[in-house]
């Protein structure tokens, strides 16, 4: 969709760039690209070209993510996003290998995007530090493995909102600042963006609990009831329901407010923050 079909199946031949095609194709909400796409609006990014390659990017960390956390020494799951997970379609191995040569493309992704933009060195080299850092150890591998370590042990909400900052928010927040920085934004509106993007972060997760506890695998593309069945700690079990409804209703407002602070006033940013508390997969 953003011209490097020919790329990943030239380069990375078959099996592994049709299973990359594959994920990479298979739908999905492409939450994170619109929001990098909003946010580089939104701080005065109206010239052309847009930044979809850094927006690539961004999908294609994600959706490495999700293919490794498929896998059966992870998540064990067979259905993402309405369709067999890579690994059941075209087995273990290839669907490792295509999620790790994900990152490698990503990477690449990234370089393109910076050079259609003609940015320069100094913000080549903080777009990169935002994706790999939260893409890391300090992000969302690190939160990845904070929540391996503790299955079967009691969280509190300071830890589990630990775990989702770095597993789930990182990359969100990355998103939207990476927007900012792309369009030029001030350091006070990179700030903004970044604390919008912690809030919704926390709210993207909290919603995705409560849905994991009320809605149908049909309705979510994957298969639903996961965290109860693997006796997981979520937002769910420690506040219940309604009050994590009510906390991500909080988050989302805190969202807004620090956009608003600073001045940007974006409907469209808004949007996206309302859209999270409202989706239904
Ligand atoms: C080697 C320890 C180690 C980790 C590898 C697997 C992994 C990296 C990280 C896990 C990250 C992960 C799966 C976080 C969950 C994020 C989340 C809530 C995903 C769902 O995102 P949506 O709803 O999905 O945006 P779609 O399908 O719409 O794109």
């Amino acid at each position: 969709e953003t011209g490097y079909e020919n790329t990943v199946l030239g380069e990375f031949g078959e099996p592994v760039g049709e299973a990359i095609l594959y994920a990479l194709q298979s739908g999905g909400k492409r939450f994170r690209p619109a929001l990098l796409l909003a946010a580089w609006r939104e701080v005065g990014g109206v010239r052309e070209p847009e930044p979809l390659a850094l927006a690539a990017a961004v999908e294609t960390i994600h959706t490495y993510s999700l293919v490794h956390d498929d896998l059966p020494c992870m998540d064990d799951d067979e259905l993402r996003r309405g369709k067999p997970t890579t690994h059941a379609r075209y087995g273990v191995p290839v669907a490792v290998e295509a999620a790790f040569r994900m990152v490698e493309l990503a990477g690449r992704m990234l370089l393109d995007g910076c050079r259609d933009l003609e940015l320069g060195r100094g913000d080549m080299l903080r777009i990169n530090a935002e994706l790999f850092d939260a893409a890391g150890a300090g992000g969302m591998v690190g939160g990845q493995c904070l929540d391996l370590a503790a299955e079967g042990r009691p969280l509190d909400l300071a830890g589990l909102e630990r775990i989702h900052r770095m597993k789930t928010g990182a990359l969100i927040t990355a998103a939207t600042v990476i927007g900012g920085i792309a369009a030029g934004g001030s350091d006070e509106e990179i700030q903004a963006l970044r604390s919008y993007g912690h809030h919704l972060g926390l709210a993207f997760q909290i919603v995705d609990d409560l849905l994991d506890a009320t809605a149908s695998s049909g309705q979510l593309g994957k298969t639903a009831g996961k965290d109860a069945d693997q006796q997981k700690a979520t937002f769910v079990t420690i506040l219940g329901v309604e009050e994590s409804s009510r906390a991500a209703g909080r988050h989302i407002a805190q969202a807004v407010d620090a956009l608003l602070r600073e001045g940007l006033n974006s409907v469209l940013l808004e949007d996206i923050a309302q859209f999270i508390l409202d989706r239904r997969s």
